[in-house]
């Protein structure tokens, strides 16, 4: 098989790599701005905006790390192109913070948080995907500085500018509301599989009004 393949099976319709992508040889660094410090004793992960009992919650990096830990397969796919496939991610399922720290009950969207007020929207139905992870490991290893530690999201279903490298919190919206690339020309959804790259292929419906 001349083909990469993915270790891991969406359906029968999809193949290993999403259209217009390649698989590139070791893992690229792709972000906008400087490295972040992670300064253990700041760090705070927060659940915030519309929760269901109206508070925030918090964690520091002692109480985050001893959140149940699990191990996903997934692919990450740059919308500049680049795809690598079947790492396996560690950390929290994105579930879990949701369970821990329930939406109210209008809550539609989320805003993903990270370092120097990098943001990125999505769907509650996407950021609750069975894979959806915050990732504090790849293939067994702690996160390098450069590709997130100590926490970054990975969305396996969606373009990779939608997982957030140093990531600090979530905030619960009852509408959607665009994130750092999503209001600089990229697509509101980001569906890999539908070549959801540009703001301008959005359809009515896709997003709010830029
Ligand atoms: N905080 C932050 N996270 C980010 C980005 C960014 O600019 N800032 N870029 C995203 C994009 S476009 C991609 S492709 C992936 C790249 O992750 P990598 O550098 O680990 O390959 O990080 C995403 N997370
Ligand atoms: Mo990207």
């Amino acid at each position: 098989m001349g083909q990469p393949e993915s270790r891991d099976y969406r359906g029968p319709e999809d193949s290993a790599l999403p259209p217009g992508q390649r698989v590139q040889r070791g893992w690229p660094v792709t972000h906008y701005g400087p490295v972040p410090k992670f300064k253990p004793d700041r760090w705070e992960f927060r659940v915030f905006g519309a929760t269901a009992d109206g508070d925030k919650h918090c964690w520091n990096h002692a109480e985050f790390s001893v959140l149940p830990f699990s191990t996903v397969v997934a692919d990450l796919h740059c919308v500049t192109k680049f795809s690598m496939l079947g790492a396996e991610w560690g950390g929290v399922p994105t579930r879990t913070i949701v369970d821990l720290a329930p939406p109210a009950p209008g809550v539609t969207h989320v805003m993903v948080w990270a370092e120097y007020g990098f943001s990125a929207n999505m769907r509650l139905s996407d950021f609750t995907a069975e894979r959806a992870i915050f990732a504090t490991h790849k293939d067994g290893e702690l996160l390098t500085a450069e590709h997130g530690f100590p926490l970054r999201l990975i969305v396996p279903h969606l373009y990779a500018w939608k997982g957030p490298k140093w990531v600090r919190g979530v905030e619960y919206m009852t509408a959607d509301r665009r994130g750092f690339w999503e209001e600089r020309g990229y697509h509101n959804l980001g569906d890999p599989w539908r070549e959801q790259r540009y703001s301008y292929q959005e359809e009515p419906g896709d997003g709010p009004e830029l």
